[in-house]
């Protein structure tokens, strides 16, 4: 486990030094939002202090610099994911804003009257509701693709739902709750036999393990900065090239024109087109600082360290009576998003009795309440790994999971 150098990476995150209820910090919510580096945060300072400016507008010295930052992020980026060309990177505020992009843009131009679009039952929130309302306002229908009992893809159901209606598959990578990894090349390759496009949500995938789109053959590919190490406020849509092309701009105003006369416009070339106003600059950057971060360590180290961690929060756990855990239960099937519910304590009680021994989980339905309804249950306690979690961290869960236990009993 300490082929990651655990005591340099904790030490390259401040804030878990920090004592929350008088007791040491375990930060046990990667998933929602990862703790960021200092050097992501000194070449933020760095662009601050030396080169700040706004991009592809200035032709002075500052502006010039700025904007080689900004590309040169771009770049980074499309190297991190294996995108053929920078040009297929979009800058958008984070997985959310990419998913809505793909939804206004191609979504309006592409999907008609009769038209199915297949969603997974564990999708978050974010790569549901504009699929969902995109298929009320065209007449298309919207299909789920079910789970087994441990949390995994139906494949052959999915065999099924995808057909020559289908226009379009919309798939988490990684589930946010059940931390399953679905076979996506798989179904990418099933949804282009029928002729469908198939978009893929990052969120909790880039970052965890190396993901290459262009071997996936994913058309488009979203994802958040701030879940791998990287300021709020900055995310990626990678998309196909042809695909970009043909589509109109999602948003409207600065920087993404060719021309504008009194009565129309013409567009900028991709990825400007669909970057209108001024761009999160300072954010990408943080990005590209992130990319540096995780290439530093060895995304294959970082997906060693968390699967070996993973499993041993499972075997833990598992020993806890009354303890339920969601999703596969092998580890080398999962990312170490890991939610569990205790029975007779509600979710909200037990993650407040776990943050008054400085433990800090997520408890809540995790933007996927169609996933609560089909594991029925309202809500989940949700415990997600990153690099800078140790053993210790889990031994430490385990043992304020078991005082709760017992506190919570005298109640009943
Ligand atoms: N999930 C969680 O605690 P944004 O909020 O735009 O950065 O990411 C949205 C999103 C999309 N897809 C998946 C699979 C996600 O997990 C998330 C964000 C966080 O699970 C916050 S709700």
């Amino acid at each position: 486990m300490d082929k990651l150098n655990a005591k340099k990476i904790r030490a390259d995150f401040p804030i878990l030094k920090q004592k929350i209820n008088g007791e040491q910090l375990i930060y046990l919510d990667s998933a929602a939002t990862s703790q960021m580096p200092v050097s992501v945060e000194e070449k933020i300072r760095r662009f601050n202090e030396t080169s700040r400016a706004n991009v592809h507008r200035g032709v002075h010295t500052l502006g010039v610099k700025a904007t080689k930052l900004y590309e040169k992020s771009r770049q980074k980026v499309a190297d991190f994911i294996g995108a053929s060309s920078a040009k297929e990177v979009i800058f958008t505020s984070g997985c959310t804003d990419s998913l809505n992009l793909v939804a206004a843009s191609f979504g309006e131009q592409n999907i008609q009257a009769g038209d199915e679009i297949v969603v997974s039952i564990m999708e978050h929130h974010s790569n549901l509701l504009p699929w969902q309302q995109l298929a009320k306002r065209k007449k298309a229908q919207l299909k789920f693709i079910e789970i087994s009992k441990d949390g995994r893809l139906d494949l052959n159901g999915l065999k099924n739902k995808i057909s020559s209606k289908t226009k379009l598959v919309a798939l988490t990578h990684v589930s946010n709750v059940l931390g399953t990894i679905n076979p996506i090349k798989e179904v990418i390759a099933l949804a282009h036999e029928k002729g469908a496009i198939a978009l893929i949500d990052g969120a909790q995938a880039v970052g965890h393990f190396p993901v290459n789109v262009t071997d996936l053959g994913a058309d488009f590919y979203a994802f958040s900065g701030h879940k791998m190490f990287a300021p709020t406020g900055i995310g990626v849509l990678y998309g196909k090239r042809e695909l970009l092309d043909k589509m109109l701009p999602y948003r409207l105003g600065g920087e993404m024109i060719a021309n504008v006369t009194r009565d129309g416009a013409t567009w900028a070339e991709v990825p400007q087109k669909f970057e209108a106003g001024t761009p999160n600059i300072s954010g990408a950057i943080g990005l590209a600082a992130a990319i540096d971060y995780l290439n530093s360590i060895d995304l294959q180290l970082v997906k060693e360290h968390e699967t070996e961690l993973t499993a041993y929060v499972l075997e833990k756990l598992s020993k806890i009576s009354g303890l339920t855990i969601y999703g596969p239960k092998e580890s080398y099937e999962r990312t170490g998003v890991i939610s569990f519910n205790l029975k007779g304590i509600h979710p909200h009680d037990l993650a407040t009795a776990l943050d008054l021994d400085g433990i800090e989980v997520r408890a809540g339905h995790h933007c996927a309440q169609p996933l609560m309804e089909s594991l029925e249950t309202e809500s989940t306690v949700r415990a997600s790994l990153s690099i800078y979690n140790n053993k210790n961290d889990i031994d430490k869960l385990t043992s304020s999971l078991q005082e709760a236990k017992e506190f919570f009993s005298e109640f009943r």
